[in-house]
């Protein structure tokens, strides 16, 4: 059950679609983290960083049990109640690592049940991504980047880069593509290592350059929130996703509630990522 909370953090979420929690992974899960982050990266191919030249990196959690740990970590539940989310459900998450010296990340939003209503009607998130930056982010190594608000209003990059998960933006084909560039509006959210920024799904976001001279990585973690109050399609949808085999076991239980089940038989909602002329 989702339960009104009354916390700042849940009134900024509402109001310009994202928050911040401070101190949220101790030294040791913030040094297994790295580890755990170090060994996928380094099991990626040339063509792996070559394709997601923009991203840095777009690597499954799924591929190290270790990861259920941290998707579990008790002051990021924790983080969620305070918002009011007292029964979260995760379903996906991705190392997201910007090599030295490499491009921005281009404008994007990640929500994918746009033709639901609650797209429109919801001030809170159908779907959150908790990211853990593992390196204390600035402008000069490549910290994120949001627009405030646009997760309950269209603003031009909706239109500019409409769906921006393609090929062409992935490997960086036109540098001077509007989908890299400044935003109206936008604002950086430079934070230490073992904060977490909570966001919605559906607030255009993105990222600096790396033009520092290390690593910058980003664990992000997708969770359904107020899992309850969704649309049961959504739920269907949701609940036919495998979680990772490999996972068997203790990082399974390590998941608890967290693993998201559907019993019914509605119709999952269709996957679109591309908001409507209804959003406005
Ligand atoms: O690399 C970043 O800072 C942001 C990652 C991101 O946009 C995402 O995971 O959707």
């Amino acid at each position: 059950m989702t339960t009104l909370a009354t916390s700042t953090q849940r009134a900024q979420l509402e109001h310009d679609g994202f928050c911040v929690f401070d101190n949220v992974l101790d030294d040791d899960l913030l040094q297994r983290t790295r580890q755990a982050s170090d060994r996928l990266l380094d099991a990626q191919s040339d063509e792996h960083f070559e394709k997601q030249k923009s991203t840095g990196s777009l690597v499954s959690v799924a591929g190290d049990p270790f990861f259920a740990e941290l998707v579990a970590a008790p002051k990021a539940l924790q983080a969620l109640d305070i918002l009011g989310y007292s029964n979260p459900k995760w379903a996906s998450g991705y190392v997201i690592s910007k090599p030295p010296h490499s491009p921005p990340l281009f404008w994007h939003q990640d929500w994918w049940g746009w033709d639901e209503p609650i797209s429109q009607l919801w001030d809170h998130p159908p779907q959150a991504f908790l990211m853990y930056y593992l390196v204390d982010t600035t402008r000069t190594n490549g910290c994120l980047r949001l627009i405030p608000g646009s997760h309950r209003k269209r603003h031009a990059m909706h239109d500019a880069a409409p769906d921006a998960h393609t090929a062409d933006l992935r490997e960086v084909t036109d540098p001077d593509h509007p989908a890299y560039h400044t935003a109206a509006g936008e604002v950086d959210v430079p934070v230490q290592a073992g904060s977490v920024v909570i966001g919605d799904s559906r607030m255009l976001h993105a990222s600096h350059a790396n033009n520092s001279d290390l690593r910058r990585t980003v664990i992000t973690l997708w969770y359904y929130p107020a899992w309850d109050e969704l649309p049961e399609g959504v739920r269907a949808h949701i609940g036919a996703t495998q979680l990772p085999a490999s996972w068997e076991g203790e990082p399974m239980a390590t998941l608890g509630s967290l693993q998201p089940t559907y019993d019914g038989d509605v119709e999952p909602t269709k996957w679109n990522r591309i908001p409507g002329p209804e959003f406005l």
